[in-house]
Formats: structure tokens, sequence, C-alpha cells
């Protein structure tokens, strides 16, 4: 099958993207425009690109905003009290169903990798238990990742580092970690030796829940970076969150930054979920509570937006639409010049991928799965000035899915 017509990103010229089986065949620049054969899809000079990612979500706790309460302070530490009386209530059947019903919205908006973090602070690990079977039953609509979350702390929870421990047995992808919200900073700083050691040990990615505060005083960014560094194991950890970075003054910074670069972390921020959970202890001037994105990535890091909440404890709103994460973290980080607009898709798809150490799973070549999304737009400013649909989504080389577009019709002109 092949796609024609085809704008790809960073290049000039329409395209020809061709796939035999579960693999991209071929690709090539057309002289002009072309007419389609029976089969081939037009993609009249609309742009092609790899899949969206999802670098960063909780499907465990996706849709159960209000219940049994809603987080009426808006901050991350009554989300996680919510969650906890949420969390008494989850049946393997409700878990399973959350998850599939937001997977199906996140591929409707053309993401088909994902992240999830899944809360293992739970003597009976039931929604890990849970999340490993819908990573087998998505297949179909997108790759999972399985973060072992520690939702309430490894050092601070009873029993958090043997359940790091079995759920690493029971199967996850990454080791994760959350050092800020542990009783003391010695814990924070032990829980991120221990989360390494058991990430080496293991051959699992790391993806830490790193400084998600206001407190500029939180500084275990630095003692996940250097254990990254001296492990060299830069590429496979990912900080996210980072927002007391936002808070950091800049003489911290300029020497923080010089680690961060030789450590070759990845970044991953949630700037809707920031912005409302985070400034929540300020009157005014209220800071954003987000981390330095543009600084980060203007000094050559590699960073991404993720959503984090689709209406859960934390965050009430969300549809699965990472576009919408995008046009707000460009605003939020003050990142709408032209040059940061002309590859805004950029941070919510290969620097993703390269987060998640998608490495040749991942985007437009020869030889790698025709995975494609087809997006109503034909560049990245357009796509996410106008929040721009997946029009075709194709996994495995099989259409998955389409979209009609919208008709508008004024009456009487
Ligand atoms: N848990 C947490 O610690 N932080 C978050 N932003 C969410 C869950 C959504
Ligand atoms: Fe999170």
């Amino acid at each position: 099958m092949k796609i024609i017509n085809a704008t790809l990103r960073k290049t000039s010229g329409l395209h020809t993207v061709s796939w035999e089986g579960e693999r991209i065949s071929d690709i090539r620049v057309q002289a002009g425009r072309v007419s389609a054969e029976p089969g081939d899809i037009d993609a009249q000079s609309q742009l092609l690109i790899a899949p969206l990612v999802e670098p960063h979500i909780h499907l465990d706790a996706t849709l159960t905003a209000g219940e049994p309460e809603w987080n009426m302070s808006g901050t991350l530490f009554e989300g996680i009290e919510r969650w906890a009386q949420r969390k008494e209530t989850i049946t393997h059947e409700d878990t399973k169903l959350r998850a599939h019903t937001t997977i199906r919205m996140l591929a409707e908006h053309g993401i088909q990798h994902v992240r999830t973090h899944v809360d293992i602070t739970d003597p009976t690990l039931g929604a890990l238990k849970s999340m490993i079977e819908v990573r087998e039953e998505a297949r179909g609509l997108i790759d999972l990742q399985i973060v072992a979350f520690p939702q309430e702390g490894i050092e601070s929870y009873a029993g958090g580092r043997e359940l790091m421990e079995r759920a690493v047995e029971l199967g996850v992808d990454v080791v994760g970690g959350i050092p800020h919200f542990e009783n003391t900073r010695e814990q924070g700083v032990s829980s991120i030796l221990f989360l390494m050691d058991l990430a080496e040990r293991s051959g699992c990615l790391v993806d830490v829940h790193c400084d998600e505060t206001d407190d500029p005083n939180s500084r275990f960014l630095e003692v996940l970076a250097e254990q990254a560094r001296v492990r060299g194991m830069g590429s496979r950890v990912t900080a996210s969150h980072t927002t007391a970075m936002g808070s950091y003054d800049n003489a911290y910074c300029f020497k923080l930054f010089r680690l961060l670069k030789l450590s070759g972390i990845n970044f991953i921020s949630c700037p809707t979920e920031s912005i409302h959970l985070q400034g929540r202890f300020d009157s005014y001037p209220k800071r954003r509570g987000v981390t330095r994105v543009a600084e980060l990535d203007r000094a050559g890091m590699n960073v991404c937006f993720g959503q984090d909440s689709i209406k859960d404890p934390w965050y009430p709103l969300g549809n699965g639409n990472i576009l919408r994460v995008l046009d707000a973290g460009l605003h939020i980080c003050h990142m709408m010049g032209f040059e940061d607009l002309a590859r805004s898709l950029d941070l919510v798809t290969d620097n993703s991928a390269r987060a998640l150490n998608l490495g040749d799973r991942y985007g437009i070549a020869v030889g790698r799965p025709a995975n494609l999304v087809l997006l109503d737009a034909d560049s990245d400013y357009e796509a996410v000035r106008r929040q721009a649909k997946a029009r075709v989504s194709i996994r495995g080389g099989k259409v998955l899915m389409t979209r009609v577009p919208e008709r508008v019709e004024f009456m009487g002109l």
C-alpha cells in the first residue's frame, strides 16, 4: 500500500510513502502532484507523521475525578489523598475498563506509543496486574510501557522497596520514584540509589517523578542526573515534571545544567497539569510551576510534553488530545517564536520517542514499522494552531482509524 502526495516534516516537496506488510518499504520524493491508483491514500499535501506519543500518563487513575471526593485545593498533595481513597475501591475490571477507555481516547488522537505510571504502593499490586493484561489487550491500538510508580514513596511507605522489586518481577518496563514526596531528604536520596540499582540490575528504563513541587530546595534532580552519569545510563533515564526547576535561582541552575548535559538524561514536562497543581502556595506574584522547557531545549537536551492526567484526582480536564497540551505548553513555556512553532511537533513526537527509547521502532524510514498518521494540516505550525486532528492512522501497515473532517455551513450566505 502507499500514501501519495504527502508532506513530510523537515523536507520539501510531496512524497510517496509505501509499505509491504508491516514495514515501510520505500519513501520517494515526487516530481509534482500525482494521481491515485486504486487502493492509494491521497494525502492531498497534508502532513504525514510518525504517530504522536504520550510519554507520561497515569492510566490506573484516569476517569476517577470526584470519586469519592473532588480535589478542592488543587494541590498535588490533596490529589494523592483523594487517590488513596479511590485506590481502596479499585477492582480488576474497573481498572481495565478505565484504562481501555482512555487508550481509545489517545488512539483517536493519533497516539500509538504510551508510557503509563501505575501506582504500586498497594500490597496487592492490583492495578499493576490489571495493567499488564491491558498492555497485551491494547496492542492493536498502542504500544504500552508500564512504570512501577511508588505514589506514596519507596522509603516512606511500608514495604515500599519490596513492592518495587515485586513489580519488576511481574514485568514492568520502567522503574519510577517520587523522591520529593519521601518523608526526609535522606529518604529521597536513598530512594534514588535504590531505584537506580533496581533498574541497572533488571535492565529496566527509569522515569522518576522528580521535584514536582515549587520548593526551590527540592534538589533530587541533581542526584538522579549524577547517578545516571556515573552509571552511564543517561539515555535510559527520564526526569518527569522537575517543576522545582522553575523556582531554582539562575546561579544554581547554571551549575545544574552542566551536570544535566553531561548526564544525557531526558525530560518530560506536563504543562497543563503543572500550571494547575503548582503555584498553589503563592498569592501574587504567582509562579508558573513549570520546568525550564525552552532552556533545556536550547541547551541541546531532550525534552517533551505529556498529558499526565485525564479527569483524575489531580486534574479534572483532558480528552486524549496531546496537541491541546502542546498548545498550552508552548504558551506557558514562552515558546511561541516562529522557529519554535515551525518544529513544535518535535515536543510530542520525536523527542518523546527518544525519551521512551523507541529507537528504530519509531519514525518514517525504510525498514521501520508502517505506523503513520496523516494530520489535517500541512505544517507543524498549522497543526498546533488549528488543533489538527488525525485524519488517518495506520498501524503495522493496516488502516487503524479514519476521521471525516467536520463540515461547517453558514446559513443564507
Ligand atoms: N501522581 C503524582 O505524584 N503526580 C501527578 N502529577 C499525578 C499523579 C497525576
Ligand atoms: Fe505523573
